[in-house]
């Protein structure tokens, strides 16, 4: 049987201002023609279909119109909800959606849901996690509770309350961040690597399909794969090559693994130069980030390059040494910043610009005075 992996679609995304709407609508109908070209038999989407909890309707219509077309083709298509997602609004009409073979993981995210396919070796169990924590872990087995201290401890356990069959072939599909492998900036990762896990957990399954990590990259064994991102969603990713995967699995123990190529609407670049190169270059429709390296640009410098660069996404000035200390205007430093105004800015970073609300300042400044009344007494 022919499996086409996907991972990390971020339906919605907005990226420096853009919405990468019609980027995701074209790079899904390749998807499409690609499952027709590969003759695969079912597709698994390992997490992270939308960028946000409450997905916007123009991202669900997309992703409505995707799965449809699965359904047309008579393709079976397992679905789990990631981190970005809200497994309950991933998994809304999951019950109607099986009837057309979309089989979507549940609201309950401590449990790992089944699905079984036939081909002429056998069964082949798919094994679904959907995204989850080891606090969710922790309810849903209180009786374990004091044996999980991380996702580690969380997934183990999670995993010894699922009976795997060895003579059957197994998939597992996954959205969490195995250690050892490659990051980049479009993810969110707890900081420090607390939700590594471990890849061992995963030696009973034939195939893990990963979601999560942006890069396609396989981890410890070629059957343990990150299919990717379809896009690139920052630009730390650049000089990846975005491509799905499809695993062929034949008897027990025979798999196969390749990759195709997508090719976006827009590709990504960073172009670094003076005012005056940049304005020399030919006219280039790709989505950029430009490193103006002049000491002193034009006032309307970002204006004038955008005849140039249309989709040009983003502009840094004073960059000349072509590589750190990039800064847009204000000079920042970090050390003379209090705590509360860096947590401001880091929080307008992770959130396309949103300011902290009044209720999250006071929760923030509470812990902080609990902090500092623990320090005091110490
Ligand atoms: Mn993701």
């Amino acid at each position: 049987m022919r499996f086409l992996h996907l991972a990390d679609l971020h339906l919605g995304k907005v990226l420096h201002k853009q919405n990468l709407l019609s980027d995701q609508r074209y790079i899904l109908d390749q998807i499409l023609q690609i499952a027709d070209e590969q003759q695969v038999d079912a597709v698994l989407i390992a997490g992270d279909v939308y960028q946000r909890n409450t997905p916007s309707a123009e991202a669900m219509s997309l992703f409505s119109s995707f799965v449809t077309a699965l359904a047309e083709r008579k393709l079976p298509c397992m679905i789990i909800s990631g981190n970005h997602d809200s497994a309950e609004r991933v998994a809304y009409l999951a019950p109607l959606a099986a009837l057309s073979g979309v089989h979507i993981s549940g609201a309950d995210t401590a449990k790992i849901y089944k699905q079984t396919l036939h081909d002429e070796y056998g069964e082949i169990v798919i094994h679904m996690m959907p995204f989850t924590t080891p606090l969710q872990v922790r309810a849903a087995y209180p009786e374990q509770a004091d044996e999980i201290q991380n996702y580690n401890d969380a997934i183990r356990i999670l995993m010894q309350h699922l009976a795997v069959d060895p003579d059957k072939r197994n998939i597992m599909i996954a959205h969490q961040f195995l250690t050892g492998a490659q990051v980049c900036d479009s993810e969110e990762l707890a900081i420090g690597g607390l939700d590594n896990i471990s890849a061992s957990l995963f030696d009973a399954y034939d195939y893990t399909a990963l979601g999560h990590l942006h890069g396609p990259q396989q981890v410890t064994r070629p059957e343990i794969r990150y299919a990717g991102s379809p896009l690139k969603y920052s630009f730390s990713e650049v000089h990846q090559h975005k491509s799905v995967t499809i695993v062929h699995i034949k008897e027990k123990g025979c798999v196969s693994i390749e990759t195709v190529q997508l090719k976006p609407l827009r590709e990504m670049q960073v172009i670094s130069g003076s005012f005056a190169e940049l304005m020399e270059m030919p006219r280039c429709e790709d989505y950029v980030q430009l490193n103006v390296t002049d000491a002193d640009p034009p006032a309307n410098a970002a204006r004038s390059l955008h005849t140039v660069f249309p989709n040009c996404l983003q502009t840094l000035f004073g960059n000349a040494d072509g590589n750190s200390e990039m800064f847009t205007g204000t000079v920042h430093a970090p050390e003379k910043s209090d705590f509360l105004t860096l947590l401001k800015e880091f929080y307008a970073a992770q959130h396309e610009g949103a300011a902290l609300s009044e209720a999250q300042t006071l929760i923030v400044q509470k812990v902080l005075e609990t902090l500092d009344q623990k320090a005091g007494a110490q």
